[in-house]
């Protein structure tokens, strides 16, 4: 397992059991959705104002195009529970590009006072999340603000002197003082039990200034977690790189935030989909190291939700429905010696469980050290017979046999109860 200085712990349990969260980026940018003036953005699209270089004054005009005649956060928040098995959201309240998409007082850059919609676009989602008893974060970018005179901005046009220079003449404190701390507060007492607070890249943040946001949202909601990336340390669970993932089991909670496609805003020229098939995999191979997966959709300006996305998550949704004992609360097997290329393993209590992504004609692992008791098909709970036999090299190996119809087949689990809790796993 990796080990590291400090353990990250949210202590709470619902995110060490949660696993599948779906992230959402939505905001102005996706009016543009990678596109401006006839300029293509090359990069994320969430980043156009920067990356082209739009002047706030031009790029808030945007607000009066928004009108999401096609969001229904009834029907989006029971495809994330009910279809795709997905254990929180975690929703752009405010990006980078500055523009809060609720209701806030502390700025009228948002999407009740700016736009001729006048939706709370969070009290939708909200109360949504209440109705289905979905757990809600909130992604804040609390470092980066490209329409505050004061908040940082990040950049590559100018390099890295250039931008150094401008951000020293910012009065950063008087942002978070006047606008990160207070609509924090909004953010945190307006709109129920908020589950965590996303914050983002902490450029240019001391101490003191990551201490100051989280002690802004725990005196406001004590159980409320914070990323990693409020910076110095200081968040309750470790946030991997955009769609990184660690190799090996890594200690303490912590989760990948990654995206379907080569964005995280609405790109209409981004067609990069992943396959649902390498998504399922992803998300049992970071069960078993102990992680959580926060998969990003990226709305259109209309509300609509990629039909892309929404069938890729169908699949994968399918199979996390059916195989859900294999996933949610499992443990961090902390030492399997084999990468297989047909099966990852997932494991709590006295079950370990074997998701089988290619055909095979029986399964055959390692024994972890325990005695099996019985081997079945988790789906449907068939059961199947197994053997244990030695190895050369004095270890056992479990032989699962296969019912015909199994043998063609991939993407299943197979569950083994074991006569004691194994001892790869972490302890419950
Ligand atoms: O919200 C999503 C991203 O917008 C945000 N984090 C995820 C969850 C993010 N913030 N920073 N980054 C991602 C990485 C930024 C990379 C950059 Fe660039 C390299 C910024 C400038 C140079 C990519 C290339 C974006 C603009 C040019």
């Amino acid at each position: 397992m990796t080990k590291i200085d400090r353990v990250p712990d949210t202590k709470q349990q619902w995110f060490k059991d949660a696993k599948y969260g779906l992230f959402i980026h939505w905001g102005l940018y996706s009016i543009l959705a990678g596109e401006y003036k006839g300029k293509k953005t090359d990069h994320i699209s969430e980043w156009i104002m920067n990356s082209l270089g739009i002047p706030a004054e031009e790029y808030e005009k945007l607000a009066k195009e928004f009108d999401p005649t096609e969001f229904n956060a009834d029907e989006l928040v029971r495809r994330a529970k009910e279809d795709w098995g997905m254990k929180y959201i975690v929703f752009t309240s405010k990006h980078h590009e500055g523009f809060a998409m609720y209701h806030s007082k502390v700025s009228p850059y948002n999407v009740v006072d700016a736009t001729p919609c006048g939706r709370d676009i969070l009290r939708e989602l909200a109360d949504a999340c209440r109705k289905y008893d979905m757990k809600l974060g909130l992604y804040y970018s609390q470092s980066q603000d490209w329409h505050d005179p004061n908040g940082y901005v990040s950049h590559a046009n100018g390099g890295e002197d250039q931008l150094k220079d401008d951000n020293d003449k910012k009065d950063f404190q008087y942002y978070l003082d006047h606008k990160v701390k207070p609509q924090l507060k909004e953010i945190l007492s307006e709109y129920g039990d908020i589950c965590l607070i996303w914050f983002d890249t902490p450029m240019g943040m001391t101490i003191e200034q990551s201490r100051e946001c989280v002690e802004t949202v725990k005196s406001m909601q004590p159980d409320c977690i914070v990323s990693g990336r409020v910076g110095n340390q200081l968040g309750d669970y470790m946030t991997t790189g955009d769609n990184f993932i660690p190799r090996l089991p890594f200690e303490g909670d912590w989760e990948v935030p990654a995206t379907l496609n080569d964005t995280w805003g609405y790109n209409k020229d981004d067609n990069e989909w992943k396959n649902p098939d390498d998504i399922i995999r992803l998300l049992v191979k970071i069960s078993s190291r102990g992680g959580n997966y926060l998969l990003n959709i990226g709305p259109k300006a209309s509300g609509e939700v990629p039909k892309e996305s929404i069938e890729i998550l169908n699949t994968v949704g399918r199979y996390v429905n059916q195989n859900a004992d294999g996933v949610f609360g499992t443990r961090r097997i902390d030492v399997y010696p084999y990468e297989l290329d047909w099966a990852e393993f997932t494991g709590k209590d006295h079950k370990l469980f074997i998701h089988v992504f290619k055909p095979r004609k029986r399964l055959e692992i390692l024994n972890c050290g325990n005695n099996v008791t019985k081997a079945y098909v988790l789906r449907d709970g068939r059961e199947l017979e197994f053997d244990v036999s030695p190895t050369c090299e004095g270890d056992t190996m479990i032989n699962v046999e296969l019912p015909k119809d199994l043998r063609e087949e991939k993407n299943y689990c197979v569950c083994l109860e074991l006569e004691e809790v194994s001892p790869v796993f972490e302890p419950l």
